[in-house]
């Protein structure tokens, strides 16, 4: 070449299909290609936006009585009829608070979950839905889940059916320390039989899901009954891992679970919705850790890797997947659910109630209108109270700033 150097061309503005290896590529192209895809947000199957719309039913309640309706379970379609279960509490007293537990009484619960009851409603169209009442309620009192029943999530295998649960005895624990049990009924409609036992056991002190088993969220995969749960440690010194999933598998639906060895199995979420997508396993993860606010896969149900970024996910999502426990090896996806969210402040003491959300993340469904990137939130969403600055943050700020803030070096 006598010594000139061949310049590279710019990169194309269209992205070629397969990565380029005749030309050097930065760190994020290289991602663009071995972690996401070059067919974008449009083009990725883990990627949506979500949208929302009130529900009736189980929506926003007025009643004069603290009134919380939340985590609903998967959405089943029984028939023409679509069933949701889901954490019911309906007290005269709103909730102390977490920070309050000695305020506790068999009246006044302590948080939103507490005090309450495995409710059931049902709906010809996922939007207009009457609840039917009460499926499992608390045990009597002095025994093994008298105090709270919350969180369930459902199961259907080999013609019956089955509702996993947090069970609470005696009274709210410090810091959600709780375990999961379960009860089983030949019909949607009930009669339910409890199985007042811990079915998902805490593990040992020290161990990353010694205080919580949360969240507990059945599937049927690789024939076998695979329950994945959201996790805490005994010990919150900072540092620890919180809020991790595992998962505990099982050849009958009272068990023996068996935790995987590889747990914790993401290392971030909360309430995560999962559903079987191809061979493997797509989740939804939400609001904690450091990949909060993604969809993941794992091709095995264990090993999970980001596919997608979502904004505005969800809350507790129970997607209707009506092939979550049919271990196809050919999972199909969703395009729809409930989810829960909080009343309009100053309204808290009404507690949560829920939503639907849609969305595209099916195999089945083109929605080219859900895989919209670069949302813009409007003024509400700004200024809402978990967004804007408290005015003693602001004060303090401003303290900070006096020192904090030299000038601008060079001006
Ligand atoms: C939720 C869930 C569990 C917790 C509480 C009710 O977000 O993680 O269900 O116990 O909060």
């Amino acid at each position: 070449m006598n010594g000139e150097s061949k310049k590279t061309s710019a990169f194309p503005g269209f992205l070629p299909r397969q990565k380029p290896t005749d030309r050097p590529l930065s760190a994020a192209m290289h991602r663009m290609y071995d972690m996401w895809t070059p067919k974008q947000d449009i083009g990725n199957p883990f990627y949506t936006t979500f949208r929302y719309s009130p529900v009736t039913g189980i929506g926003k309640d007025e009643t004069e009585l603290s009134v919380s309706r939340r985590d609903p379970s998967k959405v089943l379609k029984i028939g023409d009829l679509y069933y949701v279960w889901y954490t019911r509490r309906r007290t005269k007293y709103m909730p102390v608070g977490r920070f309050n537990i000695e305020q506790g009484t068999d009246e006044v619960p302590v948080v939103d979950w507490d005090l309450a009851d495995i409710c059931y409603a049902t709906s010809r169209d996922g939007f207009h839905w009457q609840e039917q009442g009460i499926a499992v309620p608390r045990a009597p009192k002095g025994s093994y889940g008298d105090r709270s029943l919350s969180t369930p999530d459902v199961l259907v295998y080999e013609g019956r059916y089955y509702l996993y649960y947090q069970t609470f005895t005696t009274m709210w624990r410090a810091n959600d320390c709780v375990n999961v049990s379960a009860a089983w009924a030949d019909s949607p409609d009930g009669p339910w039989t409890r199985l007042d036992r811990p079915i998902v056991p805490q593990g040992e002190p020290g161990d990353w899901d010694s205080c919580a088993i949360h969240d507990p969220y059945p599937l049927i995969y690789q024939g076998k009954i695979w329950l994945y749960y959201k996790a805490s440690p005994i010990d919150k010194s900072p540092g620890n891992l919180r809020l991790a999933q595992g998962v505990a598998i099982a050849e009958d639906p009272a068990g023996p679970f068996v935790k995987s060895e590889l747990n914790p199995v993401t290392n971030s979420g909360h309430e995560t919705a999962l559903w079987p997508y191809e061979g493997g396993i797509a989740a939804l993860l939400i609001q904690d850790g450091p990949e909060k606010d993604t969809i993941q896969f794992a091709p095995d149900g264990l090993n999970f890797v980001p596919k997608a970024h979502v904004q505005h996910s969800p809350h507790a999502p129970g997607p209707f997947c009506p092939d979550a426990f049919a271990d196809t090896g050919d999972g199909r996806g969703i395009t729809w659910g409930l989810s829960h969210i909080h009343p309009q402040m100053p309204n808290t003491n009404k507690g949560l109630y829920i939503v639907r959300f849609d969305c595209a993340l099916s195999r089945d469904a083109d929605r080219p209108e859900f895989k919209r990137s670069n949302l813009h939130w409007h003024e509400p969403s700004w200024f809402q109270p978990e967004l804007r600055l408290p005015d003693d943050w602001r004060k303090r700020i401003l303290e900070e700033q006096a020192s904090l803030d030299s000038p601008t070096i060079g001006v």
